[in-house]
């Protein structure tokens, strides 16, 4: 196993090695890292599309805990309470954890029993490629986690334990499916076999890619070291969203009377973005619905719209918190489901490099 490029790209392997739930278009595997407080962002540009892909596909989403102790360290009883909220959030939103595995990703051991497998499949120059460590690791490489450069190999082993055909991911994250895929030609190259399926990318709608309400151009984030005015969180009642989007940065002219107009304008292509995906809209539709309004009285119907579609995912979170053993029975379903899962595939993945089975 060497060379610092990837195989040539083949098609994916034998149909032998795909999952073929009955009546579904294939299994997706997706997650979010529980660093903080779920957002908006996290719900329009993730978690809502997953709770529509949900009848359609066979479905695992986990709370990918290991990722999140990648970057800084997080208090461990706040990773424990974030943790229990991303399943929340999930439940909440309208994950059906009766038909989906929805676990822990740390309560899957072959994850991380994969991943180390795969540290040795990737080569050094595909993780140097990946954009994201440059940028979450920012001008202090040296002081950044060994962890967070071997990200890539760990949701990698993430897709590839369930062999997900379908990966729901925002842009930011493509590149790491890409690199999926490589590792998992490289171990069916090398080994010679068929085990691993080479994962598509679903790249959610660009158009649901939500900004900072305080810098239109900054994607919001769980780890928004500004102000808590920039983000919208799940578990935000109706009075902090108001306040949030009634103090939301603006410009002086009224709202533009085509998508054209927004040219220049992050913070009104923003509300406008968020409102669109609210309303099912198109970013089209809403601009000439809004069409010459004051940003007073948009922001007044963008709160309302708010409000009516997390007012309900909020009071569920809320309840669902203050039954933590609801949310761990949850979990622990899923956890057995993914198992179930997981478990061959590491030990045909193990079985295939040569290790000795366990007595
Ligand atoms: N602002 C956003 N707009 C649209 N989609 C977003 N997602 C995150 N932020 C936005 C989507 O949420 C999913 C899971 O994200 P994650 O928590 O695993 O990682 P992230 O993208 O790094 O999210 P954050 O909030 O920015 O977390 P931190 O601050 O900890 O890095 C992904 O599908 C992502 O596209």
């Amino acid at each position: 196993m060497s060379g610092s490029t990837p195989p040539a790209r083949e098609g994916a392997p034998s149909k032998d090695s795909r999952p073929s739930p009955a009546g579904n278009q294939g299994r997706i595997l997706s997650g979010i890292k529980p660093t903080g407080n779920l957002h908006l962002g996290n719900y329009l540009g993730a978690i809502r599309n997953w709770v529509a892909m949900q009848n359609n596909f066979e479905c695992l989403f986990c709370v990918v805990d290991l990722h999140a102790i990648t970057a800084e360290k997080i208090e461990p009883a706040e990773l424990t309470r974030a943790t229990r909220e991303v399943a929340a959030g999930y439940i909440a939103a309208g994950i059906d954890p009766a038909q989906a595995a929805l676990f822990v990703q740390s309560h899957v051991p072959a994850h991380a029993e994969l991943a180390w497998v795969f540290n040795c499949v990737a080569r050094l120059g595909w993780l140097n490629r990946m954009t994201q460590f440059k940028d979450k690791a920012g001008k202090n490489r040296e002081a950044a986690s060994a962890g967070l450069y071997v990200y890539p190999n760990l949701m990698a082993a993430d897709i590839l334990l369930y062999k997900a055909t379908h990966v729901p991911v925002g842009e930011d994250q493509k590149q790491h499916v890409e690199l999926t895929r490589d590792i998992a030609q490289k171990f069916n190259h090398d080994y010679a076999t068929n085990l691993f399926v080479l994962p598509e990318p679903v790249i959610q709608g660009a158009g649901t890619r939500v900004m900072s309400l305080r810098d239109g151009t900054k994607k919001m984030s769980k780890s928004d070291g500004g102000s808590d005015y920039a983000v919208i969180y799940m578990t935000d009642d109706a009075d902090s969203i108001a306040q949030k989007i009634r103090k939301a940065t603006t410009d002086p002219n009224p709202l533009p009377e085509s998508v054209a107009g927004l040219e220049g304008r992050a913070e009104a292509a923003n509300l406008l973005n968020i409102y669109a995906a609210l309303t099912g809209q198109t970013l089209e539709q809403a601009v000439a619905e809004q069409a010459g309004q004051q940003f007073s009285q948009f922001k007044a119907k963008l709160t309302e719209t708010a409000v009516a579609v997390l007012g309900p995912i909020n009071a569920e979170m809320k309840r669902l918190m203050d039954d933590p053993e609801e949310i761990d029975r949850a979990l622990k379903r899923g956890a057995e489901k993914a198992k179930a899962i997981a478990g061959p595939v590491l030990a045909e993945a193990y079985k295939t490099v040569g290790f000795l089975p366990s007595a």
